[in-house]
């Protein structure tokens, strides 16, 4: 049995007992493993005040990456290091959203939108990371957040999206407990002068993988491979994330918290209980680790054993802080994983990554703490970015979530696929990206049954309004409902735009 069919195989048997009704050969009549039928498609439907969103970060979008007093960010740094980003690329001008917020604002109404994920860059808000804020910093934000509301947009904050201040990794980074207060005084600023207008504010996003890829493996910056340093720098977002929790709403009456996961189901490889236990260590390590914190003031059971306090600066006391129940809860959905054990294991290699979301399929396991391998399969197809789909994914993550947490409010806070279709010249312009509409459908479908089934989903954020500066990728990946030619600026709207535009009119998907 080859691979594929092998992870095919293991899925049908273990996903469906884990994870869902359908297991992942249920479909083997389509010609795309776990594509959603297209009677389901055509059924599905989505409540009248459904938010449809889409969203973006600010050292992806902006540029204007010196204006205005900002400080530099440790992706200014790395961005300007040789050998760092594909392609040579930076973020110094990206798309320019610093400057023509305006027109992205008004193209994200013309599609119909509802809610605009954003986030705030800290080093324009307080250039060295901390003490008084930069006011032509928040200004800016506060121009923007009215042009939101102008277009009808729901503002939805992301108060960090990676770009920490250069001067806070000078002095220790996310390992360094100091930042937990030094970032609760800074979500303090925003929501002082912004939190009349902005009622929905996620503290991080995808917490985990910028500690890991940025502390545990170096493939972020900045660029530190010591797992210890990724348990501390978790241990100091947990912290952060609630002092921040609390400082918001000090600030502002109308303030509500959740969050900005990245999560991925994880299905274990095979029915055997130790698999089965390696995936509940993933999703407690790589999906709820952040949200059990806050929820219940305690970790998860990510580890084999105890959790290593020590190694993670765990005081006495710290139980109390983390206890900062979220209103609501946001999570991401690009693809899933398959988890195996590695508690045997005596070599740990780490994870192979490349961009945001590939980690690669480790010989050996990943960390001595957690003992698990995690790959992603390629039984669905793939984007050109290279994350297999499995739209039946989404559905498993949210009622997953749904049940473990009590059916809290879900806000999907993105989702999205890299293809690189461009303007076709000889059809007027058009950018004719079917892939992208494909992906969505199937995707949108199955969020629709989690909805139907009982799951309360507030929203849903498409990654991303427009093609932007995917990271260490650079501009080698496009993920925007909108193309951006990177050498003007000019914006055009992907048939993918105009189909999500019409989805968001008529809260259905055979539009
Ligand atoms: O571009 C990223 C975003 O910053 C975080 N989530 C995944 C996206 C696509 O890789």
């Amino acid at each position: 049995m080859n691979r594929r069919n092998f992870l095919g195989a293991a899925l049908g048997a273990a996903g469906s007992a884990l994870l869902g009704r359908r297991g992942g050969t249920e479909n083997a009549s389509r010609q795309i493993p776990g594509a959603t039928p297209d009677s389901e498609i055509a059924a599905a439907h989505f409540p009248a005040d459904f938010l449809w969103g889409t969203a973006t970060a600010a050292y992806q979008v902006e540029g204007a990456w010196q204006e205005d007093g900002k400080g530099p960010s440790i992706w200014d740094t790395f961005t300007h290091t040789a050998g760092k980003v594909k392609g040579g690329t930076t973020g110094d001008v990206a798309c320019n959203q610093y400057h023509l917020y305006a027109q992205d604002m008004a193209l994200a109404r013309r599609l119909n939108q509802k809610s605009y994920r954003f986030s705030i860059s800290w080093p324009r808000i307080q250039p060295s990371g901390t003490g008084a804020p930069n006011m032509k910093g928040v200004d800016h934000y506060s121009r923007f957040v009215d042009a939101m509301l102008e277009n009808g947009l729901r503002p939805f904050c992301t108060i960090y999206h990676w770009d920490l201040p250069q001067a806070l990794e000078d002095r220790g980074g996310w390992p360094n407990r100091d930042l937990a207060s030094w970032y609760a005084d800074y979500a303090g600023i925003l929501a002082k002068y912004l939190g009349d207008r902005i009622t929905v504010w996620a503290p991080f996003n995808m917490p985990w993988s910028f500690t890991y890829m940025g502390y545990g493996v170096g493939a972020f910056p900045p660029c530190r491979a010591n797992f210890n340093d990724f348990l501390k720098a978790a241990h100091t977002v947990a912290l952060a994330q609630s002092e921040a929790l609390r400082s918001i709403k000090a600030a502002s009456s109308k303030a509500t918290v959740g969050s900005a996961y990245g999560m991925c189901p994880a299905y274990p490889k095979t029915d055997s209980d130790v698999d089965r236990a390696a995936a509940a260590r993933y999703h407690a390590m790589n999906n709820v680790f952040f949200l059990e914190a806050a929820m219940k003031g305690h970790y998860p059971k990510a580890f084999v054993g105890e959790p290593p306090y020590k190694l993670m600066g765990f005081r006495a006391g710290d139980e109390k802080i983390l206890h900062a129940p979220l209103d609501w809860v946001g999570f991401h959905y690009y693809t899933r994983r398959i988890v195996s054990d590695a508690s045997r294991v005596q070599n740990f290699g780490g994870g192979g990554f490349s961009g945001t979301e590939i980690e690669a399929d480790p010989a050996t396991g990943r960390d001595p703490y957690t003992r698990f391998r995690a790959a992603m399969p390629t039984e669905g197809p793939l984007t050109e970015s290279g994350l297999e789909i499995w739209p039946r994914g989404i559905y498993d993550l949210v009622t997953q979530i749904s049940r473990e947490y009590n059916h809290p409010i879900i806000e999907i806070t993105e989702s999205g696929c890299g293809y690189l279709d461009s303007p076709y010249e000889k059809d007027n312009g058009r950018v004719p990206d079917a892939r992208r509409i494909q992906f969505f459908r199937e995707e949108l479908a199955e969020l629709a049954r989690a909805i139907a089934d009982g799951a309360t989903v507030r929203s849903f954020h498409a990654w991303s309004l427009l093609d932007n500066f995917e990271w260490a990728n650079g501009n080698t990946e496009r993920y925007g409902l909108i193309y951006v030619d990177y050498r003007d600026q000019k914006r055009t709207i992907k048939d993918s735009g105009l189909w999500y535009g019409r989805v968001a009119a008529e809260n259905r998907l055979d539009v």
